[in-house]
């Protein structure tokens, strides 16, 4: 039997969640700056989403936050958490692995030549405290993806180009466990905000994974959408099995790549969502492309897994009421409460990062059960930081506290070999 199906992972948000205000282009983040968090209720909400997605029928994975602070990477600055200005400290301490999306780009078995799923870690490189993630997050793959006749796991492209993973990387397939067509989504600079995807990264992982030529697409994200704040393609569309959901103005040169894609998979199904009935801005604030596009089991059609949010904007919802009652793909939405994640720009969609493959060949350390999802809420319960401020971030009792509650969450995982020295 074919067992190769999609596996969402979501980043258990780790108890250094904080908001430092670190993200130039992404709204909530620089709106949040120096707001008081809530780590254990963030991952509480994180671990919600997990089970009510477990509960639908999914099949589910997760990852282990980073250690924080990041010490080998101060350590490479030439300071360390004491002596650290206040900018550097709070890269160091960032959760932001915690959006899987950002973690890899993914290009399944059956797109490969080479027929294994090729992982390729994201190098972030263009936020400071994003790009020291990938070392960590890299561990991590290589263990988890660690069957070698079935996964390929890349180093980073090289840091000129930056590359952000999944979160521009879109696939379209008959169902997951067919050839698809990868959709490499890059940005060009020259606006108020970086572009933070360079087409160069998704040529190169486009090689490196395999890929024929006639089923990969490189197309420009636009740039209104990134001044008005989508710093990366999923927060303007999103893609699953033969869909494709996008903003009207989320790409550059949107009719040329829609015939494009028609041509090299004629099966596509795009549904566009235009500007009259949803503005850029209210797209952007609602987070409503942000949603995990699944496929329910037994033809139920497909879901939305909405942010909160997006109930809570008349404009967005009376739309998606609207799309629902039709004829087309998308049958149910489903709204999860990720505030925590939100108030830093990161929705149902960032959360996690998708990986189609037979769960029997992954590490099962890494797969969700709803028992394994208690044992990891107990910990956050008991561990995990009630509420941070930023300015704590140079507290030493703080720091002591963070380190402890992720060792206890990779011992109760069976992962202690990623711990620190
Ligand atoms: O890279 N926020 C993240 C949000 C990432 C969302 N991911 C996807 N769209 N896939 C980012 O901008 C904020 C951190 C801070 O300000 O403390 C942050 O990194």
């Amino acid at each position: 039997m074919n067992r190769i199906q999609e596996i969402n992972f979501d980043g258990i948000i780790g108890p250094s969640h904080n908001y430092a205000g670190l993200s130039l282009g992404n709204i909530a983040s620089s709106s949040n700056a120096g707001e008081m968090s809530y780590p254990r209720q963030a991952a509480l909400q994180g671990l919600a989403k997990m089970r009510h997605n477990l509960d639908l029928g999914l099949t589910q994975g997760f990852f282990m936050p980073l250690d924080r602070p990041n010490d080998d990477w101060l350590d490479s600055l030439g300071t360390d958490s004491d002596n650290a200005e206040p900018h550097i400290r709070a890269a160091s301490y960032s959760a932001s692995a915690m959006w899987a999306a950002n973690a890899a780009t993914i290009s399944p078995a059956p797109d490969s030549n080479d027929s294994r799923c090729h992982l390729t870690v994201a190098n972030l490189r263009t936020m400071p405290h994003r790009s020291h993630e990938w070392p960590g997050t890299l561990a991590q793959l290589q263990i988890a993806f660690g069957d070698k006749s079935c996964f390929a796991v890349h180093n980073p492209v090289p840091p000129a180009f930056g590359d952000e993973g999944a979160a521009n990387h879109m696939r379209l397939c008959v169902s997951h466990d067919s050839p698809g067509v990868e959709v490499f989504v890059y940005g060009e600079s020259g606006g108020p905000y970086p572009a933070r995807q360079h087409i160069e990264a998704g040529k190169a992982i486009s090689r490196t994974h395999d890929l024929s030529d006639d089923k990969v697409l490189f197309t420009q994200q636009s740039n209104e959408a990134i001044a008005a704040g989508a710093f990366h393609n999923d927060v303007v569309a999103v893609a699953n099995g033969p869909v494709l959901f996008a903003h009207e103005q989320a790409f550059e040169h949107r009719d040329q790549f829609y015939a494009e894609l028609e041509q090299k998979f004629p099966e596509v199904e795009i549904v566009t969502v235009p500007a009259d009935k949803v503005s850029l801005n209210d797209a952007i604030k609602s987070y409503l492309f942000n949603a995990q596009l699944v496929t329910l089991p037994g033809n139920a059609g497909m879901a939305l897994i909405l942010p909160t949010e997006a109930r809570e904007n008349l404009a967005v919802w009376s739309y998606l009421e609207e799309l629902i009652a039709g004829n087309g793909p998308i049958r149910k939405l489903c709204p999860v409460d990720v505030r925590q994640s939100m108030a830093n720009g990161g929705g149902p969609a960032c959360l996690r990062l998708r990986v189609v493959a037979d769960p029997e060949t992954v590490d099962q350390r890494f797969i969700a059960s709803p028992e394994k999802l208690d044992q990891i809420a107990a910990v956050v319960e008991q561990y995990w930081p009630e509420n941070i401020v930023p300015a704590q971030l140079a507290e030493t009792g703080l720091k002591d506290k963070i380190r402890t509650a992720r060792s206890a969450l990779l011992k109760s995982c069976g992962l202690a070999q990623l711990d620190r020295g």
